[in-house]
């Protein structure tokens, strides 16, 4: 079922930010083409920018590293919201262990498969909340869903979440990922209804 049809307990309205609808669903939404992995040998993750080393993380040592449980909302700039989602994945404090940052790093890109991008404030990419995710519900993440590895940042809308993450890059200055430069919000806060980029 997409939409209930039921009315929102007070609870999930109050979890429920403006504008938007619960679904039990989950919808895939994303620009261009789902990647299909052949071989996990050629699969890392890089981690670079402005840290004193960057760390390549390949996929047989990405999945030894520490797994935790997480429970959240998650809100779609296209209105959709879905409530209770329990994922696996690799905090990100786990993955800071790797590098260090240069003190003028101040915002975060990320680099999916095929160029795609989203960027971020590095206080936002280093919440408690923010994680790499690779199970959700109980089910190891579909390709569609962004296999083998989503960011997660459930605090913004969900555009800032990139499936199919390869790199962590780090930047003294905030410039605009793939849907920020198509008029997209910079932030995009859902409690702040920051949809685009005059919201
Ligand atoms: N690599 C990549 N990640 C992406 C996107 C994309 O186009 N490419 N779209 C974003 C958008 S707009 C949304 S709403 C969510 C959707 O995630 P889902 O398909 O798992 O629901 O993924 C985000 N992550
Ligand atoms: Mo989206």
């Amino acid at each position: 079922m997409l939409f209930g049809s039921t009315k929102p307990t007070e609870e999930e309205a109050r979890r429920t930010p403006p504008g938007q609808r619960l679904t039990t669903g989950f919808p895939v939404l994303h620009h261009g083409q789902v990647p299909y992995y052949q071989d996990m040998s050629k699969w890392d993750l890089r981690v670079f920018g402005l840290v004193e080393e960057e760390a390549v993380i390949p996929y047989n040592e990405f999945m030894e590293l520490p797994m935790k449980e997480f429970h959240n909302d998650i809100h779609c700039v296209t209105t959709w919201s879905k409530l209770d989602n329990v994922w696996e994945g690799v905090a990100v404090s786990t993955i800071m262990e790797k590098v260090k940052l240069k003190p003028e790093a101040k915002y975060v890109m990320l680099h999916a498969e095929h160029g795609w991008t989203t960027n971020l404030p590095v206080e936002d990419f280093l919440a408690e909340t923010s994680f790499l995710g690779i199970r959700h519900n109980g089910e190891m993440l579909t390709p569609e869903h962004g296999y083998p590895v989503r960011m997660v940042v459930p605090h913004l809308y969900f555009w800032k979440s990139a499936k199919w993450l390869r790199g962590i890059e780090f930047m003294a200055a905030d410039k605009p990922g793939f849907w920020e430069r198509n008029g997209y919000h910079m932030y995009g806060d859902p409690w702040k209804s920051q949809r685009y980029d005059f919201d």
